[in-house]
């Protein structure tokens, strides 16, 4: 058998967000040597890209959470983005990790060389890598929208993913374009501090309610002093997503999606408004796109100084927005129009075997056995890779399962049983024609258009229960790898 500390055996892991420390983490415990490149200069992920006003974790934090570092300290059911930032800050120095990573080094190339990935860096370093690991996540490259005149806004305007935190919006005129969760994260929480906020809603969303729960000092010293009260609670919460939600979603005729849409239309009702109402109101079904929790949107769009323009934008002026023939005039211009979430580790030029270039598989759309490999990259393997359950489970959860499946099958090639891990072909076009099947069945192909859609309409999440993700996690069906072609 071989080391797993052989240099032989090195990783390199792309991307120090929440699945990269955790491959991190992982890596070091398991014993194998690795390196982390990351673009910035800290960890973190989105959790540091997007740190407008009102970022919050739209899933309970006591779940969004290493199941191995378990955090008692959570100020609320869900917590503030900076606290997520900091937990990952945590705990990525308590294990070690920052010592692993490259930051400020953006992997530019993985090249396969036959027998290992040659990484290129923005710093012209040249390295060689038996193992690679993508965890460059997928809501990172900004979506600008295409809206004539975009460019002649005069006034500060930005990417919600690009707060420009010494712009100040106390007072201001300012836009919002696009009302996913991060529109109405904004929404809620600047409109107590501007002179008018005009939300422009193309289409309207399902607002869960939350009740905001704040953990009282009780309670998080009993979560501190009693680790199975924590672990409970966090099983507890899995479980009931997982066997609830997760398995909701899936099935288009669920009659836990009419429950949640009884809830959403109940929060709808305390509009007073008749008109605004009307124009808050979905024409699809709940959970068909992502289903956006707030406690406090409805309030907000209630108040003197808000604005829903659902006429359509014809084009942004020097000035403001013009819609429906009218214009809006701003100081400031925000863009929460989403992320392109086809992208995954691009633009990086990544060649498998064969001179084969990940681009062109990918052309129409990124897919993945499992959304873990591709067939023709070897020893390639990515964390919330294509068709993971973006929509489903816990993105936390989801990659620490990932990870134990890549630690299988690296394992099962250094017992000498496989020279190489490439997933072969007919195992990857079994599961995605299988996968897009399923995909018909689920509730976000019910009719909306969401970011959860590929070119042709068809749903890229995760289609299956979470108890087939497990099986599949748990046990690599390692007759779907190919014996190596070097
Ligand atoms: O982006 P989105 P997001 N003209 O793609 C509109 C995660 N997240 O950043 O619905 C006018 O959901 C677009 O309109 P429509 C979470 O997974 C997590 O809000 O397509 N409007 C839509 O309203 C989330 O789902 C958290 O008609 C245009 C909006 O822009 C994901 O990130 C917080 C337009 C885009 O919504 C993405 O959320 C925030 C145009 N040309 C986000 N183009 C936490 O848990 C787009 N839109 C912290």
């Amino acid at each position: 058998m071989t080391s797993r500390s052989g240099n032989d055996n090195t990783f390199a892991v792309i991307g120090a967000g929440m699945s990269g420390v955790l491959a991190g983490i992982k890596l070091m415990e398991a014993g194998y040597p690795f390196q982390i490149f990351e673009k910035a200069d800290r960890v973190g992920g989105t959790w540091r890209e997007n740190t407008y006003p009102g970022i919050a974790c739209d899933v309970p934090s006591h779940i969004y959470s290493y199941s191995f570092e378990l955090n008692p300290d959570w100020s609320e059911f869900t917590s503030p983005g900076s606290e997520v930032q900091e937990y990952f800050e945590r705990v990525s120095k308590r294990y070690g990790v920052d010592s692993h990573i490259r930051f400020n080094e953006a992997v530019t190339r993985c090249t396969w060389m036959g027998d290992r990935w040659e990484i290129e860096t923005e710093k012209g370093t040249v390295e060689h890598f038996r193992w690679v690991i993508a965890a460059t996540g997928i809501l990172h490259h900004p979506k600008y929208p295409n809206i004539d005149g975009l460019a002649d806004f005069e006034g500060p305007m930005f990417h919600t993913a690009r707060w420009d935190h010494d712009v100040s919006i106390e007072g201001k005129k300012v836009g919002l374009i696009g009302t996913g969760s991060s529109g109405v994260q904004i929404t809620a929480a600047v409109a107590p501090e501007v002179e008018k906020l005009s939300v422009f809603q193309r289409t309207a969303q399902w607002i869960v309610p939350n009740e905001r729960v704040v953990y009282t000092e009780e309670e998080k010293e009993a979560f501190r002093t009693d680790a199975d009260l924590l672990r409970t609670l966090h099983t507890e919460m899995s479980t009931a997503f997982n066997d609830g939600f997760a398995t909701s979603v899936i099935d288009g005729n669920s009659e836990l999606l009419d429950d949640i849409q009884a809830r959403c239309l109940e929060a709808l009702e305390t509009v007073q408004d008749p008109e605004l109402k009307e124009k808050l109101r979905p024409t699809y079904k709940a959970a068909c796109k992502r289903l956006v929790v707030s406690h406090n949107f409805y309030d907000a769009v209630q108040r003197a100084n808000v604005d829903i323009v659902t006429a359509d934008i014809e084009r942004i002026e020097r000035n403001g927005v013009r819609a429906g023939g009218e214009l809006h005039e701003l100081d400031i211009l925000v863009l929460a129009t989403g992320f392109h979430v086809d992208a995954f580790m691009r633009p990086m030029n990544i060649t498998g075997r064969n001179g084969i270039i990940l681009d062109e598989v990918w052309k129409d759309w990124p897919s993945a056995y499992l959304s873990i490999a591709v067939p023709e990259f070897p020893n390639f393997f990515m964390l919330n890779g294509p068709n993971s359950p973006v929509g489903n489970f816990s993105l936390i959860q989801t990659a620490e399962m990932q990870f134990d499946y890549v630690l299988k099958v690296v394992d099962h090639i250094n017992q000498g049983n496989l020279d190489l891990a490439v997933i072969s072909q007919e195992a990857y076009e079994r599961f995605d024609a299988e996968r897009y099947e399923a995909a018909k069945g689920t509730v976000w192909a019910t009719g909306c258009n969401s970011w959860y859609l590929d070119n042709n309409g068809v749903p890229f999440a995760w289609p299956f229960p979470f108890s087939r993700f497990r099986a599949e996690m748990e046990a690599p069906k390692l007759e779907d790898y190919e014996p190596a072609k070097r």
